[in-house]
């Protein structure tokens, strides 16, 4: 998969060269693309916002940087072009899976109140949110995505932390976990955990997720 990202603040995307993504883009599983929207603004200070017509607090980003940065993008007509936006559809696991199906995907990141609606109207096929809060900028939300997308492609995760065995894909929340020791603070492990009965163990880690999701997050545990 190959993913653009068009930004004004390029090395905050620095970062993930240091996690499994970095592991990844090193070994070629993914192709990700750093572009810096100000290498593309005609004006002579490379200023890249403007203040609103209609007045109002706040800058917004101008378009021809953005549209001339992602047209210059090789296959942009066919890419998945996605502006991460506070009024965007709010970001689900089962989207995660879906943006997997496109092989090139284009993330244009906001910031200040963000970009001329024309852009969007003329380039963009879907806006994501990343959830109900108020951030500076699309940067962290693009990150959040490509970390959601690189755990699906093969290779990324190794066998002992397979996208299958997780937390929404069976709808229930984590049960608690244990290692070493086996007492700690003077806090036992559960003693079913080292009886060595799987069968055992399976069902108290079901009725563990169980109960804390009721706890927790009642809203998820319709079925
Ligand atoms: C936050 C820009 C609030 C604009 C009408 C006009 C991208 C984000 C962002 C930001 C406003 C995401 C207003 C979760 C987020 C993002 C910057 C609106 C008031 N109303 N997901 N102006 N949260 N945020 N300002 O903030 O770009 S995805």
């Amino acid at each position: 998969m190959r993913i653009d990202v068009l930004t004004l603040f390029p090395e905050m995307f620095d970062s993930l060269r240091a996690s499994l993504i970095g592991k990844a883009i090193n070994k070629n599983l993914i192709d990700i693309n750093i572009i810096n929207i100000r290498d593309y603004s005609k004006d002579k200070h490379k200023k890249c916002d403007d203040y609103t017509f209609g007045g109002g607090n706040g800058m917004l980003m101008t378009p021809q940087p953005i549209y001339d940065a992602i047209t210059s993008i090789e296959g942009y007509e066919k890419a998945h072009k996605i502006y991460l936006s506070p009024r965007g559809k709010v970001f689900k696991q089962n989207m995660v899976s879906s943006l997997t199906n496109f092989d090139h995907l284009i993330l244009l990141c906001g910031h200040y109140e963000g970009v001329d609606q024309r852009v969007i109207d003329l380039l963009i096929d879907e806006e994501i949110s990343i959830g109900d809060f108020v951030l500076t900028g699309g940067e962290l939300p693009a990150m959040v995505i490509i970390d959601c997308i690189s755990r699906y492609i093969p290779g990324v995760l190794g066998n002992s932390e397979s996208v299958v065995d997780e937390s929404f894909s069976d709808g229930l929340l984590e049960y608690p976990q244990y290692t070493r020791p086996s007492e700690f603070m003077g806090l036992k492990v559960p003693e079913v955990l080292i009886s060595g009965d799987h069968e055992k163990v399976r069902k108290w880690r079901e009725e563990e997720a169980k109960k804390i999701t009721k706890q927790r997050r009642p809203d998820i545990m319709k079925n």
